[in-house]
């Protein structure tokens, strides 16, 4: 069974991030998503709207999503291959060249980010609703 791997905070679920998970998971049969938690999206100054119970809940209803675990630490990456037999690690090319130590442990694959949707111009074009 090839196991893919991807990480991030997944706040305000879009269909960007659906279509990194779809693609991730047509790399390999099964899909883990480590999913930030709210104290490591401090760490990475992130705030995110909803809870990571609820952010896990939501990830774990997505049809291309086999397992969620949490993320707490930048450090984690190496032991979660490790741990988790994972064949092919894969990010949005935003973070290309980032996580190639992993090359040692795993394929590691930056897949081009979706163009025109994040979770920042979802609060912004609500903020600019609000304001008129
Ligand atoms: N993404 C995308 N297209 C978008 C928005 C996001 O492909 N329009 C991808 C990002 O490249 C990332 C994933 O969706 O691979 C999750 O994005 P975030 O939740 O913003 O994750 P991030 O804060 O980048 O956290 O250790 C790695 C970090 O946890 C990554």
């Amino acid at each position: 069974m090839k196991k893919v791997i991807t990480y991030g905070t997944f706040d305000l679920l879009h269909w960007g991030h659906i279509s990194i998970l779809k693609r991730a998971r047509e790399l390999g049969d099964h899909l883990t998503v480590a999913l930030s938690t709210d104290q490591f999206n401090s760490i990475k100054c992130k705030e995110s709207y909803h809870n990571y119970e609820n952010r896990k809940f939501i990830l774990e209803s997505i049809r291309y999503v086999d397992h969620v675990i949490p993320e707490d630490s930048w450090d984690q990456k190496i032991k979660d291959v490790k741990n988790h037999n994972i064949d092919v690690f894969v990010m949005g090319d935003d973070w290309k060249g980032q996580f190639d130590f992993l090359k040692d442990y795993c394929e590691v694959i930056y897949l081009p980010r979706t163009v025109g949707i994040s979770t920042s111009k979802i609060k912004e074009d609500l903020l600019n609703l609000q304001n008129g």
